[in-house]
């Protein structure tokens, strides 16, 4: 046997990577040629990678580790819960300590009548739920015809058949058969990109309206539910416009159509509220999430169901035959609890709302004047720049998409800071415990990247627009 410890060489490392470990949406053969990054330690917003270079998080792992790495208190309450009870089901009329007490945590934090979790293990397993759930819900109130769900072209729900399915990602519909029947999509509130000469407003209404223009062609009695991320994350941080979600409100209100809020991202904090259904004032009947749940200290994720989904479903007189393994799995339940108790004592959402979202946007927004950069936007902290060779007409560049995007994160990386990239826009979300002197670090190497990236385009002649 192999034993893999972190004082391995780097190249030993990568090699042994190469050989055996295939890696989630990443073309495998590139990535051996080159050798993967190896993160090693973790504390508060910074990565240590396998040479010791200290790495500023930008994105909070994967939009996840709110809390910041390295917490004690999260690492001693997963190994008592261990020694306790390691596993046990919730499955044949049995419950235990964590579940019970991390449903009734999330239900005082969630808004109004969202009172009931089901558990899953990650977002995708927990939208694959809410498929099941909406579908149930309509089929006990006697219309199972009624089980069609509307979702948006460039969001992102998971990557199982079914959140692969409700998420409106080209390129994983390219591969493997996607999406499963019922299930369709209407475009996103993207402005940026695709709003023309309208106002973001009227951008915003109109993509709303797509979606009454689609129950009115598919038949109200035949759509069960629709589902959005209040801010798309994985699909570029797309903030929609302020008309957006009041008329979505509106149009599911007046169908009767259910409204999924897909909270993965935008949950416990990450928009300056518990919720991003709170920071737009979406009233859903069901939320997903998962990620910031425990901080990513876990694998855990839920659907959150108001009382009148619940209350259906659950009187129905039959089993609700769905469930996994880890449902509500005790490690990760007691993790995920003290997260979210820390995360209450410390005032991290308000520290997000008061302190750590005004001193970023200031700084944030200034990079709106940068050469290369046309709209900054950021709620909470959550944040996109859109890079763009003519800020005034909102030009792409003549590149394929996502090369200057991709060039740009390339100097971020080598600039020991993670910003991602998605297409030609740059995304951040860095851990919530950010504070104003490590902004300041996050800025100026995001501000280093930009420059140095400016440079190359214009040496390689790529700032021409399309
Ligand atoms: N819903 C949303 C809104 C998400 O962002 C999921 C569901 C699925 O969660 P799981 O736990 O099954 O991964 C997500 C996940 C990216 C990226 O590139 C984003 C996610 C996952 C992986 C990569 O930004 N979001």
């Amino acid at each position: 046997m192999t034993k893999i410890t972190n004082h391995l060489p780097t190249k030993e490392l990568q090699r042994l990577d190469a050989a055996h470990h295939m890696h989630p949406f990443t073309e495998d053969a590139a990535l051996a040629k080159k050798g993967a990054r190896i993160i090693t330690r973790g504390k508060g917003v910074w990565l240590t990678d396998s040479e010791g270079q200290e790495i500023i998080d930008g994105m909070a792992g994967l939009w996840c580790v709110n809390i910041g790495y390295g917490r004690k208190d999260l690492a001693e309450v997963a190994a008592r819960q261990m020694e306790e009870l390691c596993y046990y089901n919730t499955f044949f009329q049995t419950s235990h300590v964590p579940a019970i007490a991390l449903a009734a945590k999330i239900a005082e934090l969630a808004p109004d009548d969202l009172n009931h979790v089901f558990y899953a293990g990650s977002g995708s397993e927990a939208n694959d739920t809410n498929i099941r759930l909406v579908r149930r819900y309509w089929e006990v109130k006697g219309q199972p015809e009624k089980n069609i769900l509307i979702a948006r072209k460039n969001g992102y729900h998971g990557s199982t058949m079914g959140g692969g399915s409700l998420g409106g990602m080209a390129g994983i519909w390219a591969q493997g058969g996607l999406p499963i029947p019922n299930i369709t999509h209407i475009g996103e509130p993207n402005w940026w990109a695709q709003g023309g000469d309208m106002t973001p407003e009227e951008f915003g209404l109109l993509r709303a309206r797509e979606l009454e223009a689609k129950i009115e062609e598919l038949g109200a009695d035949r759509v069960a539910a629709f589902i959005g991320e209040p801010i798309q994350g994985a699909g570029g941080v797309i903030v929609p416009p302020a008309t957006y979600w009041p008329e979505i409100q509106r149009i599911c209100d007046k169908y009767g159509i259910l409204l999924i809020a897909d909270e993965v991202i935008t949950g416990f904090g990450r928009t300056g509220n518990w919720f991003g259904s709170e920071t737009f004032g979406i009233k859903p009947h069901i939320m997903t999430i998962a990620k910031g749940l425990s901080s990513g200290y876990a694998p855990i994720g839920g659907s959150i169901i108001c009382d009148e989904v619940y209350e259906t479903i659950a009187g129905s007189g039959e089993d609700f035959n769905h469930g996994y393994t880890y449902s509500g799995h005790p490690v990760a339940a007691a993790v995920a609890l003290r997260n979210l108790e820390l995360m209450q004592e410390e005032g991290i959402v308000e520290h997000v709302r008061d302190v750590a979202h005004p001193y970023l946007m200031e700084r944030w927004q200034a990079l709106a004047d940068h050469p290369l950069v046309g709209e900054a936007k950021l709620v909470g902290l959550m944040g996109s720049i859109a890079l763009t060779p003519n800020k005034d007409s909102r030009a792409p560049f003549a590149s394929d998409a996502g090369t200057v995007g991709y060039r740009c994160r390339e100097r971020c990386f080598a600039n020991n800071l993670i910003m991602r990239h998605v297409g030609d826009r740059m995304i951040i979300a860095p851990p919530l415990v950010i504070t104003p002197a490590e902004i300041d670090i996050l800025i100026a190497r995001a501000t280093k990247s930009l420059d140095e990236c400016y440079a190359g385009l214009k040496s390689d002649g790529l700032l021409k627009a399309a």
